[in-house]
């Protein structure tokens, strides 16, 4: 069994019951006129965890891991979109309204897309949620469950948002969740470092850290 070298400490990886998870990696989130920069973000901040996230694939599926992605969105009429999550802060456009790439953080839109360079292939399972984290109001328990996964390896935007509550709802479901830090971002770098630390804190409360060159070595 290949054994990874992680914080707190080296892993053993069974790769017949491991996932790579990638989170949120949608244009919402990366790309200029989305979600993100609604909210007043540097949206550049993310493009660093696209080449480890496209490394991470490759070698994930030459070793024949499930990949699964996630895309945070609303159905087109908002029924999923609590008032509470529309009405927060003050964004120059709120969840539902047109922008550049289509409405909103709406399914369908443009914006809603995975971006290219990390678009899934044909069969891998896209999990659409409506929440922070990958586990609420979707089938991806189900899922994991059907294919006896019990090792997460995670990564995707934002690390202290989507990346965190999934992790958060996935320990407590009992997965061992490996996040890849170089294949994770934040807008606001200080959160991102955080968010790793916090993972790894106490003998790895919520899991392990792992850099993407690690993770590519043990898969390999
Ligand atoms: C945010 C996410 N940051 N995917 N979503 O609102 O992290």
């Amino acid at each position: 069994m290949p054994v990874l070298e992680a914080e707190p400490s080296p892993l053993p990886i069974d790769l017949a019951t491991a996932a790579l998870i990638v989170i949120d990696m949608q244009r919402d989130f990366l790309e200029p006129g989305g979600f993100g920069e609604s909210l007043g973000n540097d949206v550049s901040l993310l493009a660093a965890a696209v080449p480890p996230t496209r490394a991470l694939l490759a070698a994930a599926r030459a070793a024949g891991l499930l990949v699964v992605h996630t895309r945070e969105g609303h159905a087109p009429d908002l029924s999923d979109a609590p008032p509470a999550k529309r009405e927060r802060g003050a964004p120059s456009l709120r969840i539902g309204e047109p922008g550049p790439m289509g409405r909103i953080l709406i399914r369908g839109e443009p914006g809603h897309d995975i971006v290219a360079e990390l678009a899934p292939q044909p069969g891998e399972p896209v999990i659409d949620k409506p929440g922070k984290g990958a586990f609420y109001a979707t089938g991806l328990g189900a899922l994991l469950e059907e294919r006896a996964i019990a090792t997460l390896i995670v990564c995707g935007v934002t690390t202290e948002v989507c990346v965190h509550t999934t992790v958060r709802e996935a320990n407590d479901r009992g997965y061992r969740c490996v996040v890849v830090s170089d294949a994770c971002a934040s807008y606001i770098p200080a959160f991102h470092e955080a968010g790793l630390a916090m993972i790894k804190a106490q003998g790895g409360i919520f899991g392990w850290v792992a850099e993407s060159a690690a993770v590519t070595a043990a898969l390999r």
